[in-house]
């Protein structure tokens, strides 16, 4: 098979001092962080839609980049060149996982048992790569937004062949997830939303929803999947309002209908923004809920109010992921994927690599500084001591739920006026994360 990445060699960890673009500056797989080599900590994963599939192309204009891989768009011919460059791409990088999309995969055809047959193809094809190869699938997904089918969502669709169809495109990504050893599967819910409550019945459509993830869930143990379920969450865009908002909606609809024990939560950090939130801050609400599951890790623009998808370049975010990380001991069935493009006039293949190199490394630099933050200690300690009067007296009583509220009430009398709570330290705390990170 000929090369596709002519001139892109095998990139190296070459240190931060290399000044060859076409290298790791920190990204140093077999180094031991925590006593975990970098890879194990870092599951990369490469996303087959931006990186395999799209061209650049946006609401005002045409691709720019050309990823037809010497084959006409839309052929059989086309997926098998998209499948080559994808492992030439993860085996130049030393990336372990990539993840996908039905439709990023095979063009779909005038029926479902004949797009079915051509991912069967394509599978076949990939797996006897990944058994070559050693690399991995993270997860996959189906496609339930682009097709004008979805225009009014899948699950939430007012049409029920709508929804038997989303049902049907499910069954058949989670055979391939399955066929392809996947540790999980996806629901990004793109179209499930609404644009006006003057035509929508909200309860009605998330009971579908919730109907359709529980039949995925049945039908993926029945078959025999057992990695995990994932909500994506994401505010707006396509839709107005998307009923996965953020990862703490997302949670409540899945404890709502019971299906707390099979999903987790996907978290994209530009989703995250989006929300109005840090990214640290739904990585922490997933956290404590048990629910930290796997991560899209791109990077979004703040002067901008939409989903730019880039690819991860601030270290302050990408520490402050890491440190949520190693705080919950890993990513288990999860990993880091990708979910990101290069900017539009970034239209090279050689882009392409600069885009994963920057990205592997800004999470590399991430988990080096979270783990000096947690060695330093001094951030714990200094929570620790700030909640230190829940640890005797009164407030013991409280944490233990020996506490009635007449008893708090003849405690507050007794003080007469309370002394104000102990500093919050934010500009100490930040000066010990640029400490850490600059020292
Ligand atoms: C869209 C998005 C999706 C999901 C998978 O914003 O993030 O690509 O990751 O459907
Ligand atoms: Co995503």
């Amino acid at each position: 098979m000929s090369e596709i990445f002519q001139g892109i060699p095998r990139i190296n960890f070459e240190g931060k001092k290399s000044k060859n673009p076409l290298s790791f500056k920190f990204y140093d797989a077999e180094k031991i962080v925590r006593g975990k080599p970098m890879r194990e900590h870092l599951p990369f994963a490469m996303a087959w839609w931006h990186n395999m599939c799209a061209e650049g192309a946006d609401m005002f204009g045409a691709g720019t980049a050309d990823k037809s891989f010497g084959a006409s768009h839309g052929t059989m011919e086309h997926a098998f060149k998209k499948a080559d460059a994808a492992f030439e791409f993860m085996d130049k990088l030393g990336i372990e996982y990539f993840c996908f999309h039905d439709a990023d995969l095979v063009p779909e055809a005038d029926s479902i048992s004949k797009t079915n047959k051509r991912l069967d193809e394509i599978t076949d094809y990939i797996k006897t790569k990944m058994q070559s190869s050693g690399k991995k699938l993270l997860w996959g997904t189906a496609n339930l937004f682009t097709n004008p089918r979805f225009m009014n969502g899948a699950g939430s669709s007012n049409s029920a062949d709508v929804f038997c169809f989303a049902a049907a495109q499910i069954k058949k990504a989670i055979d391939i997830t399955v066929k392809l050893g996947g540790r999980g599967y996806v629901f990004w819910g793109g179209r499930e939303g609404y644009e006006t409550l003057l035509n929508t019945d909200m309860r009605f459509e998330l009971e579908n929803i919730a109907s359709l993830m529980h039949m995925a869930v049945d039908y993926g143990r029945s078959i025999g999947f057992d990695g995990d379920f994932y909500i994506e969450p994401k505010p707006k865009e396509p839709m107005k309002h998307q009923y996965d908002y953020d990862v703490s909606t997302a949670i409540g609809f899945l404890r709502q209908f019971g299906l707390d024990k099979d999903f987790k939560i996907n978290i994209e950090a530009n989703h995250a923004t989006l929300a109005g939130h840090t990214f640290s801050h739904e990585l922490r609400v997933a956290a404590i809920n048990d629910m930290l599951g796997s991560i899209d890790a791109n990077q979004g623009d703040l002067l901008l109010g939409w989903d730019t998808d880039e690819f991860p370049f601030d270290v302050y975010e990408t520490t402050m992921c890491m440190y949520e990380v190693l705080k919950v001991g890993g990513l288990k069935n999860g990993g880091l994927n990708f979910d990101a493009k290069t900017r539009r006039s970034s239209r090279t293949f050689e882009d392409m690599f600069h885009a994963y190199i920057l990205g592997m490394d800004a999470y590399a630099l991430g988990l080096i500084k979270a783990s000096a933050l947690i060695e330093d200690g001094r951030i714990d300690s200094f929570i620790k001591e700030r909640y230190a009067s829940y640890q005797s007296g009164i407030g013991a009583k409280i944490r233990n739920k020996e506490a009635t509220l007449s008893m708090l009430a003849e405690h507050a009398e007794k003080l007469g006026s309370p002394k104000l709570p102990s500093s919050g330290g934010q500009e100490y705390l930040e000066g010990i994360v640029n400490s850490v990170l600059f020292g």
